[in-house]
């Protein structure tokens, strides 16, 4: 997939540049995604938008946990790809570059970035159910612990942001404030199905910035973007 000499003269001169990212950008680090493939992701029949719901979590949460504890024990063995480590690059290059996720794998800080908004939460990371309070896991806690809340002995949570749940308004902000100032917005390995996340490229085209698209499939944003890589994140970030 050649990049074009107008896109590498446009990337060399951004000052300003906004990625985001989703699950595709992890799967050649053998991170399944949602809906890749023409198969949304299911857990025991239930598909993925039921058992990553606020529901579920308060009409059965051990159900919740068997899931996040069957994906973080995936995790365990995934490793960050070039993807993640030309983005982990990217933050040295531009004055002004912000990297917003969707995905909740932790693979860009393990690649190096330092600051990633993380709209989706963090896998390895829970939250009591009653009082808020965070815990960090290692991802050999699978089974995930602690079980309960060494404050207030509520239950914990996986601290990941499930359909129908607000997103971290400090991250959402953050990331829409830099959607509308950037001048190159680039979308990568996401079905872009997901709102509000999907939105911030929308933000970033209406404020003029240019959408380039990296993925190997179209998706509802395609149209929409001033350049399409049709390719993998793996090997076409590597390229820039
Ligand atoms: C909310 C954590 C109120 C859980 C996830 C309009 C506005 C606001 C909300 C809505 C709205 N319309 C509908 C809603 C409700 C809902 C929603 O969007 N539903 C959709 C399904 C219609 N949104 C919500 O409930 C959100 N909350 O709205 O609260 C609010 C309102 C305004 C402002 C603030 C708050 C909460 C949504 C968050 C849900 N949680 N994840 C978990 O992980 O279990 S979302 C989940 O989907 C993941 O985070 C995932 O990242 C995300 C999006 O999926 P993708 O990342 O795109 O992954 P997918 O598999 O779909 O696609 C992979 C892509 O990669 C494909 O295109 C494929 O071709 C490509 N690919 C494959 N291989 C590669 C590749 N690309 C590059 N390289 C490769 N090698």
């Amino acid at each position: 997939m050649p990049i074009s000499p107008r896109l590498k003269e446009i990337f060399q001169n951004a000052k300003s540049v906004c990625v985001l990212t989703g699950a595709g950008i992890s799967a050649e680090s053998g991170v399944p995604t949602f809906r890749g493939g023409g198969n949304a992701a299911v857990w025991k029949g239930m598909p993925f938008d039921q058992i990553s719901s606020a529901r579920m979590v308060r009409e059965n949460l051990n159900e919740v946990w068997e899931w996040f504890d069957y994906r973080r024990g995936v995790l365990k063995d995934c490793e960050p790809n070039p993807a993640h480590f030309a983005l982990a690059e990217w933050q040295n290059r531009f004055a002004d570059f912000t990297l917003v996720t969707q995905n909740v794998d932790g693979l860009h800080h393990r690649a190096g970035s330092r600051e990633v908004l993380e709209l989706h939460g963090n896998i390895n990371r829970s939250s009591c159910t009653n009082c808020e309070k965070r815990f960090q896991m290692n991802a050999e806690d699978v089974p995930h612990k602690p079980e309960v809340c060494d404050r207030c002995e509520a239950r914990v949570r996986p601290d990941v942001v499930l359909f129908g749940e607000m997103l971290p308004m400090d991250a959402f902000l953050k990331a829409e404030q830099k959607s509308r100032e950037c001048d190159l917005f680039f979308v990568v390995g996401t079905s872009a199905l997901v709102y509000p996340a999907a939105g911030l490229a929308e933000i970033a085209k209406f404020s003029g910035a240019r959408l380039v698209e990296i993925n190997p499939e179209e998706t509802p944003m395609t149209g929409f973007c001033d350049e399409v890589l049709r390719g993998k994140a793996g090997e076409v970030l590597p390229l820039f």
